[in-house]
């Protein structure tokens, strides 16, 4: 897979020499930026938009929204003014107060973020939930976190049973012809009544912000705790990473059911001041490509099942729009295969970033950064502060070039605070040495650079060959006739595991025997010949989680004819 390191691109960057940096820098410095170094009066909220409402940015776009429905944008004043009176609709409706939990369950609206910043204002933590989560999963999520408040729109509103969720008090239904009651409230209503004058409640640097629950490999989803502090290392890498410059129009795909949605769908980029455009709705190829053109995006974050995607969707699409904008473009949530990085060379003439971090690491933490060469396959280099490496299972450090835990030294500022309710599941994280265990199998090459493997419970052992999947997926992606890939190890009374590919075929391809052996051939020959999948099998579609994750133990699942456990997260 050893394909040419990709040049360094030419040009003025927020992080200059990535080296030097990596060995001055610490974050009793970063924190000096921000004015509650001196005055101690701290919210995410303000520091995010009010703020800036307040400076000479009052007048610039902070919020560019668009969907089937509507088209609108509001600048920093208005933010300011729109979340204040959400505040106030929580607080004098909702009683919210300080430490509560207040859960939005709905798609991207500009009501989404008025109420997000709204709530963070008061000091409560916010719960962003998936549209797509069905009554069980939500019913999970606000039962576990005792949430108070809910927002949500009126078609959502029937997989809430408030009934069985004592702790709830008050929902706030965001539509038309709302008819209220004891529990339900009109929300846009209620905004128009609200003061757009709202008193911050100010917090300490440990202080409750947001909750993404998130699952694991067994067990109920659990309620990744993040506190304000947290905003620290989100400012510092929207700056280092995102490269975000004072002109940009910066588009992340995400939805903040996920933790990108929020940590670089609202946080990174409004610390920095950067106008941010939200498209809501579904994925299609021609209108994404026609948003970058149509906004001029110039920074653009998205994931590699999104790219690989694109990518299926042929380079005629692309030539059809003008995304000349496109200045620096970054992806997460999954490996980004060598061969999505060489097509978006080819026609975006950008290198496409990859970056690595996790629901509960709260913010970027291996990257790759505009002023470095980018190898390919690899997930980067660890941020100017954050100490990467690569342990075994006792917590010892291993050489370049070998296989193992990838682990963080503890003390990054975006760091999970807890798990809600579950203090031993947040303990099971750390090993030895202040190590926080990712959960993920990855190698350090001697430059350095992080290459990661799989899920350290994905990992293949084949005839006493470790292999990782996503090796295996990489390389049937280049195969013309694969449009996605899964891969397993599926138990062997001789090998142990041999390996097994679930495929989707693009379009215009049709399962047959010959195209198994073919499709195997190009993996023994292009890969490894004890990498090649022994079993093939097609489908119409993979099972993926809704940020994109092929869910490997899904497929695990259908093939062992085990449960599927918690599927709350996958794409319907
Ligand atoms: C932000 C986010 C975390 C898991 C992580 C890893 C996978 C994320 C990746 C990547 C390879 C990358 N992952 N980024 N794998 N290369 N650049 O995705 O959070 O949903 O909690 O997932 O995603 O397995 O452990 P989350």
């Amino acid at each position: 897979m050893k394909l040419e390191a990709l040049p360094v691109i030419q040009g003025e960057h927020n992080l200059k020499n990535y080296e030097e940096e990596y060995k001055s820098f610490d974050w009793s410095k970063a924190k000096q930026q921000f004015s509650w170094y001196e005055s101690g009066k701290m919210n995410m909220a303000h520091e995010a938009i009010d703020r800036h409402a307040e400076s000479d940015k009052k007048n610039k776009v902070a919020l560019y929204y668009r969907d089937d429905k509507r088209n609108e944008k509001y600048t920093f004043k208005e933010m300011k003014e729109l979340s204040n009176k959400a505040g106030n609709v929580l607080k004098t409706i909702g009683d919210v107060e300080k430490g509560d939990r207040v859960f939005i369950f709905m798609p991207r609206s500009p009501e989404l973020y008025f109420s997000v910043l709204g709530a963070i204002k008061l000091g409560a933590i916010v719960g962003p939930l998936f549209e797509a989560f069905m009554e069980g999963a939500v019913t999970d999520r606000l039962a576990d976190s005792e949430a108070k408040v809910l927002i949500t729109t009126p078609e959502l509103l029937d997989r809430v049973p408030a009934d069985k969720l004592p702790h709830l008090k008050q929902i706030l239904v965001v539509g038309e012809n709302i008819e209220e009651n004891d529990l339900i409230a009109d929300f846009n209503k209620q905004m128009k009544d609200a003061s757009k004058h709202l008193d911050v409640e100010w917090v300490e640097p440990t202080d409750g912000l947001i909750l993404h629950y998130t699952s694991g490999s067994t067990g109920k989803p659990k309620g990744v705790l993040h506190v304000h502090n947290a905003m620290i290392q989100h400012y510092q890498t929207a700056k280092w990473v995102l490269d975000f410059k004072d002109e940009d129009v910066y588009w992340c795909t995400a939805d903040p059911g996920w933790v990108t949605g929020t940590s670089y769908g609202i946080f990174g980029p409004w610390l920095t001041g950067t106008s941010n455009l939200i498209v809501g709705g579904r994925f299609n190829p021609e209108s994404w490509y026609q948003m970058i053109e149509e906004y001029g995006v110039t920074v653009w974050y998205s994931a590699p099942t999104a790219f690989r995607m694109l990518m299926g969707a042929g380079d005629e699409v692309v030539k059809k729009f003008d995304l000349s904008s496109l200045r620096h473009v970054l992806s997460v949530g999954e490996p980004l295969n060598p061969e999505v990085v060489k097509w978006g060379v080819k026609v975006f003439n950008k290198r496409i970033h990859d970056t690595w971090w996790m629901t509960e690491t709260g913010a970027q933490l291996i990257c790759n950064y505009p002023c470095m060469e980018i190898k390919p396959g690899s997930m980067g280099k660890p941020i100017p502060g954050v100490v990467a490496a690569i342990v075994d299972d006792q917590g010892n450090e291993l050489p370049p070039n070998r296989m193992g835990n990838l682990a963080i030294k503890k003390g990054w500022p975006s760091m999970m605070h807890t798990i809600w309710n579950n203090e031993q599941k947040y303990d099971s994280y750390f090993m030895p040495g202040d190590w926080y265990v990712s959960g993920d199998s990855a190698y350090m090459d001697e430059e350095g650079y992080f290459w990661f493997q799989g899920r350290v419970d994905d990992v293949i052992m084949t005839s006493g060959e470790r292999v990782g999947p996503f090796e295996v997926e990489s390389k049937l992606l280049e195969h013309p006739a694969v449009a996605e890939a899964g891969v397993i190890g599926k138990p062997d009374p001789v090998r142990g595991e041999i390996i097994k590919a679930f495929i989707a075929l693009m379009d215009g391809h049709e399962p047959s025997d010959e195209l198994i052996e073919e499709i195997r051939q190009f993996v023994k020959k292009g890969l490894a010949a004890h990498a090649a999948p022994r079993e093939i099998e097609f489908r119409e579609k993979l099972p993926k989680t809704r940020s994109g994750k092929i869910m490997r133990r899904v497929l695990k699942a259908w093939e062992l004819d085990l449960p599927t456990g918690d599927l709350s997260t996958m794409e319907d």
